[in-house]
């Protein structure tokens, strides 16, 4: 016998196309059950909200924050800076001077409400999207150019930063952080009992979408940190697509709910708000290093411009839906509640103008003049100690770029004008294009 809520998939099961005859006939979903199951994919069921649409703040008791004016607009200055040097790699893109460009328009309250709730001694594993959180762990916005123009993996020292490598490959970092908040255990850097443990004791965050959580590594990540109580935090943006995949594709179920499978907490957060974003991500985060780990967060949110510059958004997703979303807009809100309490005034609002316009100055300089760099640099910080096998394929990769009629092979000499430019940008495309 069926269990009651068993309901099979009406567009692809046995009676697709009939028409709904109540549960227990046709297995085709009542209206009922049909609206239940599209409100636990759409906004409001469970969802943590510290500060609405309209700009009012709504507190929570369950993640207290204490809201000041410096707090606030700290984290309006970080969103506005964010989004605007994202504007910037895109035009870039657009004019040839980076191969991809990945936007994160509309995910910046995800990103800086994670980002300003980990501890300087905290872990984070990004994928590729996770610009916020690169610019919350002080990495430079310019040391990001490299992934982008295809010319470097990264240029971050990942341990002094507390930020690991970009990853393209999708869920792989669950399987990384997993192992290296295990790491933070066996150190005995969790759970310590005294009175400064939440000031030292450590705790790892990783970074995925919605699609991602469709992928093994992200399984595989979760059984194993329920299984060993590693201290991370599952932090899952869910901004609606995978590409052209929507997130109903992905899960029956709203994807924090997939938690109480594996066994630890999953919390639904509006990804728009970045004070619910701080508050749930600091609770997480203290959980873990507390010993109380793992806790999946699935922050509600969504992808405001294409997947990537590679990608066109309108062969696969209507306009309107983007509209409706332009009201959720992450800053707007902080602006609003800013601005009405009197807590900003025009002048605060023109100095972050400014630094942003300043920011986007030098992040379009640095792109502009930078070199190509030579081919050995890809063959350097992959061991720490001389490696035979690398030594005889960085050889054999020279001898192979010799051979070419100007000795260069294209992208080999640093050259950054004229022809030898050209060329550099289409080694650049090809290498960062294969990404999608
Ligand atoms: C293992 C693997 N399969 C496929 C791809 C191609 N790919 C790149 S991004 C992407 C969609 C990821 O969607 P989501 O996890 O929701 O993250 P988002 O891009 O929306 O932030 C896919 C399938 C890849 N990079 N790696
Ligand atoms: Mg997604």
């Amino acid at each position: 016998m069926a269990p009651d809520r068993w309901i099979r998939n009406p567009r692809t099961g046995p009676d697709a196309g009939m028409d709904a005859a109540g549960p227990g006939t046709s297995g085709v979903p009542t209206a009922e059950q049909m609206v239940h199951g599209l409100r636990q994919t759409a906004h409001g069921e469970g969802l943590v909200e510290l500060l609405t649409p309209e700009g009012e703040l709504t507190p929570d008791p369950d993640y207290p924050l204490d809201v000041t004016p410096d707090l606030l607009k700290g984290l309006y200055r970080d969103m506005m800076l964010v989004r605007r040097f994202d504007r910037e790699g895109n035009a870039l893109q657009r004019q040839g001077q980076l191969g991809i460009w990945v936007p994160l328009l509309g995910q910046e309250a995800a990103q800086i409400g994670a980002g300003r709730a980990m501890r300087p001694q905290d872990m984070a594993f990004p994928s590729y999207r996770e610009h916020g959180i690169a610019w919350c762990r002080g990495v430079d916005p310019t040391e990001l150019l490299g992934i982008f123009r295809g010319t470097d993996h990264s240029s971050w020292n990942p341990k002094e930063k507390g930020f690991h490598d970009y990853t393209i490959v999708i869920g792989n970092q669950a399987l990384n952080a997993t192992g290296y908040a295990m790491g933070q255990r066996f150190d005995g850097k969790v759970g310590s009992s005294g009175p400064d443990a939440l000031e030292t004791d450590e705790a790892t965050i990783v970074f995925f979408g919605d699609g991602a959580t469709s992928q093994g590594d992200v399984h595989e990540g979760m059984v194993y940190a329920a299984s060993f109580d590693a201290p991370v935090v599952f932090y899952c943006q869910n901004n609606q697509w995978a590409i052209s995949e929507p997130v109903e594709t992905q899960s029956r179920v709203p994807l924090h709910k997939r938690a109480a499978g594996y066994g630890f907490p999953g919390i639904r957060v509006d990804g728009n708000d970045v004070l619910a974003c701080l508050a749930v991500t600091r609770w997480a985060l203290d959980e873990c290093r507390s010993g109380n780990g793992p806790v999946m967060i699935e922050a509600f949110t969504y992808r405001m411009d294409a997947h990537t510059t590679s990608d066109d958004p309108t062969r696969y997703r209507l306009a309107d839906e983007t509209e409706a979303w332009k009201m959720f807009d992450p800053i707007e809100r902080v602006r609003v509640l800013l601005t009405r309490s009197g807590w900003a005034d025009d002048a605060f609002f023109a100095s972050v103008q400014a630094d942003a316009d300043e920011l986007a100055a030098r992040f379009r300089a640095f792109t502009v003049a930078m070199e190509t760099p030579p081919p050995t640099r890809m063959f350097s910080h992959v061991f720490s100690a001389p490696n035979q096998q690398l030594e005889r394929q960085q050889a054999d990769y020279l001898e192979y770029l010799a051979g070419f009629a100007d000795g260069a092979g294209g992208a080999a000499d640093g050259a950054a004008h004229g022809d030898d430019a050209v060329r550099a940008d289409a080694h650049a495309v090809s290498a960062a294009g294969g990404a999608r």
